[in-house]
Order: C-alpha cells, then sequence, then structure tokens
C-alpha cells in the first residue's frame, strides 16, 4: 500500500521546502507539490510538520561486554527506542577482544543484531595486529560492506590499540580505502592519572572527570591526525568532548586534511557538576569517556559544530543499570563507562540547537542524519528525502514538547541522563523503511524487521585522490 506525507516541508541538508512525500513499498517514489494520491494510499497529515529523513547515529554500544558486565541494551530494545526519537539507522561496532579474530566477532554482532527492529550496520575494532587482521580489514571491506574501523587509544589493558596496532590499521585501511575512527584518550595517561587520583584517597565518581582531564583527550586527537597525516588516510575523531580536541580537528582540517568530528548530544548540553552531586548513583550514571566538561567546552562544540569543524552528532548509547555502575562503589576506575540516549539526541538537539538559533533545520538534518550518511557511504540509500532514497523518514512536530524522563522513556536502562530535561520538538511518526513504526506515541514495530546495511568502501576516490596531504615519494641519491 502507498503512503502519501502530505502538505508537510521537506527538509533535507541542502534546504526546505513545501512537498509531499509518496512512499511506494520501501522506497520514496516521488517528492513534490500536491502530488496526486493514488488509489488505496494512506494519506498521513504533516501539514504544519517537517518532513526530514530518519536520524542516523553513527556512534551506539547494543548488548556490548566492556568492563565486566554487557550494556542492558539489547538490539530490539535499543533500535525500537531509537525509531521512538526519531533515529532509523543506527551504525554500532562489532570490537573484538585482542587476539580474537575480526570476522569472529563481526559475525557475533550480527547475530545478536537479527533481533533490531530497524537497520544497522558496523564499525569494526581494530584492537591487535597480525597479518590475520590485515588480511581480515580486507574481507571485512570485500565482502562484508564495511567501510570504517575503530582504534581505542583508551583503555589500556583491555582494547586500546597502541601504536603499532594504529600505524599497521591506519596504513591498511589507506590501502582499502577505509575510514579510521578513533576514541582519542590517551590510555597510558589515563592509567597514571587514575592511580595518582585514587592513592590521593578520592575513589568516588568525582575521580573519573579528574583522571581524564582534557589535554588527555587533546593529545590523542591530535596524535591520531598525525599518524593519518602521515599514512595519508582520513581519519574520524569519535565523541570530542572538549576545547583541545576540536583544536586537533580545526588544525588538521585547515591543513588540507580530511579529518572528521563527531559530537554526542550530552557533551553539548551537560556539564562536569553531575559528577559532583553527593548522591553516588547519581553522580556514577554520568561515568562516560570521555567525560563531561565544564561549559566553556559546550560553548566550543556548539561553536565547532556551526563552523563544519564537526560533521556528526551521536550518542554512544553504551547502557549500565545502577546496579552495574555500583561495581565501581568504592573505586571509580571500575565504573563501567557509557550513557544512554538514542532515544533523546534529535529532540535535545531540536530544543538547544534550533530553537535556540544554533542550528537551522537544514543545519540539523545534515547533523543529525546527512553528514554520517555521506562520511560512511550511506548516502543517498539513506539520510536524504529523494525519489529512490529508503524510505526512512521521520515527521517531526516542531512544536510538540516532552519531559524526557527514565519512567518514560523507550530505553532499556534505570535512569536517564537528561532526567526532568523539557524538550520542544519531537517526532510525531517515524517510518522505517516505508513502515510507520511510531505514531501517536505509540511503538509499532516488528523484532528482526531491521536489516543489515553495506557500506562499501571508498577505494576509487580516497586511495586516488587523497594527495591532500603532502605526498612523500622516497628519494635516491645515485652514489
Ligand atoms: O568508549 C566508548 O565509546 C564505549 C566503550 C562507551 N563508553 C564510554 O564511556 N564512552
Ligand atoms: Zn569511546
Ligand atoms: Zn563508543
Amino acid at each position: 500500500m502507498a503512503i502519501l506525507i502530505k502538505g508537510g516541508t521537506v527538509v533535507t541538508a541542502e534546504g526546505e521546502r513545501r512537498a509531499d512525500v509518496l512512499i511506494e513499498g520501501e522506497r520514496i517514489a516521488a517528492v513534490g507539490p500536491a502530488l496526486d494520491t493514488p488509489a488505496g494510499a494512506r494519506v498521513i497529515d504533516a501539514g504544519g510538520a517537517y518532513v526530514m529523513p530518519g536520524g542516523i547515529d553513527p556512534h551506539t554500544h547494543m548488548e556490548l561486554p566492556f568492563m565486566g558486565t554487557t550494556t542492558s541494551e539489547d538490539f530490539f530494545t535499543g533500535t525500537s527506542a531509537a525509531v521512538a526519537g526519531g533515529t532509523t539507522t543506527i551504525i554500532d561496532f562489532a570490537i573484538p577482544n585482542p587476539g580474537q579474530s575480526l570476522l569472529e566477532a563481526y559475525r557475533s554482532w550480527r547475530g545478536w543484531a537479527e533481533k533490531a527492529v530497524a537497520d544497522y550496520t558496523f564499525h569494526v575494532a581494530v584492537t591487535w595486529w597480525s597479518e590475520k587482521v590485515g588480511e581480515e580489514m580486507g574481507v571485512l571491506c570485500r565482502d562484508h560492506g564495511v567501510n570504517s574501523f575503530k582504534h581505542f587509544m583508551a583503555y589500556k589493558g583491555a582494547i586500546m590499540a597502541d601504536d603499532e596496532v594504529l600505524v599497521n590499521s591506519f596504513r591498511r585501511a589507506a590501502e582499502l580505502g577505509a575510514l579510521c575512527t578513533v576514541h582519542a584518550e590517551n590510555g597510558e595517561l589515563v592509567v597514571q592519572l587514575q592511580r595518582q587520583i585514587y592513592e590521593s584517597g578520592v575513589t568516588g565518581p568525582e575521580g573519573h572527570p579528574q583522571s581524564r582531564p582534557p589535554m588527555v583527550e587533546g593529545e590523542a586527537a591530535h596524535r591520531a591526525t598525525r599518524l593519518a597525516e602521515a599514512l595519508n588516510v582520513p581519519v574520524y575523531i569519535v565523541h570530542n568532548s572538549c576545547i583541545e580536541a576540536l583544536d586537533a580537528i580545526t588544525r588538521a582540517r585547515l591543513a588540507g586534511q580530511i579529518v572528521f568530528g563527531e559530537v554526542l548530544a550530552q557533551h553539548l548540553v551537560i556539564d562536569d557538576s553531575v559528577y559532583y552531586q553527593r548522591d553516588w548513583n547519581a553522580a556514577a550514571h554520568y561515568v562516560m569517556s570521555p567525560p563531561f566538561r565544564s561549559k566553556e567546552h559546550q560553548a566550543a562544540l556548539w561553536r565547532g559544530l556551526q563552523a563544519g569543524m564537526l560533521h556528526t552528532t551521536a550518542t554512544d548509547h553504551c547502557c549500565f543499570c545502577t546496579e552495574q555502575k555500583r561495581m565501581g562503589f568504592g573505586d571509580f576506575r571500575k565504573i563501567p563507562n557509557g550513557t544512554g540516549g538514542v532515544e533523546d539526541r534529535m529532540a535535545v538537539l531540536w530544543t538547544h540547537g534550533v530553537r535556540t538559533g544554533k542550528l537551522s533545520p537544514s543545519e540539523f538534518v545534515a547533523a543529525t542524519s546527512t553528514n554520517a550518511a555521506r562520511i560512511f557511504n550511506l548516502y543517498p540509500h539513506k539520510g536524504t528525502i529523494s525519489a529512490g532514497a529508503d524510505a526512512d523518514v521521520v515527521i517531526w512536530d516542531p512544536d510538540g514538547t516532552r519531559i524526557i524522563s527514565k519512567d518514560t522513556h523507550h530505553q532499556n536502562i534505570d535512569f536517564n541522563i537528561y532526567e526532568g530535561m523539557s524538550c520542544t520538538g519531537i517526532p510525531a511518526v517515524t517510518l522505517s523503511r516505508g513502515r510507520v513504526v511510531w505514531q501517536n506515541g505509540q511503538l509499532d514495530v516488528v523484532r528482526g524487521a531491521g536489516r543489515y546495511v553495506d557500506r562499501p568502501c571508498f577505494a576509487p576516490f580516497w586511495a586516488s585522490q587523497n594527495t591532500r596531504n603532502v605526498s612523500r615519494k622516497p628519494v635516491k641519491v645515485e652514489r
């Protein structure tokens, strides 16, 4: 049955216009003013609303085994919460333990994700190095639609990538035409500073931000851009939280490098005062890395987003319930790192970004959907409203309101980092590949309806064209 979305204002990263959207099956069939209503079509009135591409969250961790436990959100509940918030595609992470086959880890995550209600795809982490890792990176690109490899510069003793891993993996990714993404914190510095802080007698959640100050992130972000420059590979820095990381990206981009930056919705609106609450549980709820920062960093991150030095917004949705957080009671180093928000990202960004004049509706669409689609090669199947695109659509009510609360969210976690936040601008209807999955405040999802999305490498473009870095042809002296 066709669906005709009538009377709305279509918003893409390029602009906005009054237009109807005709959906046939899983695809958008036509976009234009005053489209005819096909016989038998379902008509959805979008008068007074925006019609936007479904959100793409390029950074989630459903069912992640981490720090001795596993995130409380699985791919069914997590993608259900996502569509309730207007996000129709997630890019999650397959993270092998050091020594584990990348393909084996990828297959595990593929299995867990089969219960998803909306579309998904995976970055694959490189947590160790051998010839076999290099070979498997090639197989993942060639046969499994993986075009991005993640590197954790933090988490020493667990999944941290040292320089040997970074250099070998970056070089291999350049050969493959794949993108390198990094969690930029100096893992060695973190361990040293954690020990100092803990041994000084600070054992509570307030020790977490003190052991990961902005320069720990800025140093790693700078180093990641330099390694990428030396190895001629594009790099995407995830969850930039501070001025120092933003400066590293800005420097590299102004030098002509292909560098992209991601910012989390929560880092744009929550500051580090949360760690100094007297209630241990309440403070521990906010333990994630990089940590929440003081207010001047948020202002800089908003400016980075406006200036095009930060390109995507994400959530790093990595949920640990209060009891799991209490694994670190008495030692902040053992509090499982992560916070949620996959359901709240778009409403938070609309309320604090568009309604405050920081972002236009088009810039909102770029930051919540289109830029991620372009960077990770999902565009134009995802990330736009145009004929031929997947019918991942959110009908956005700019005047709708919602008070964010654990009591009403759909996320499988017993608290919400935005608890009590009043949002104006909410999804009225969400469609995933042409099926209404959220309407009138109700989910109508089908377990397993989500599909894995292939993301081809950019080899033809980046490998040949990426000469922006100074090319270093070896020089031989004839003697
Ligand atoms: O570092 C990440 O991105 C994962 C392990 C989620 N946890 C976090 O604190 N950001
Ligand atoms: Zn991270
Ligand atoms: Zn993450």
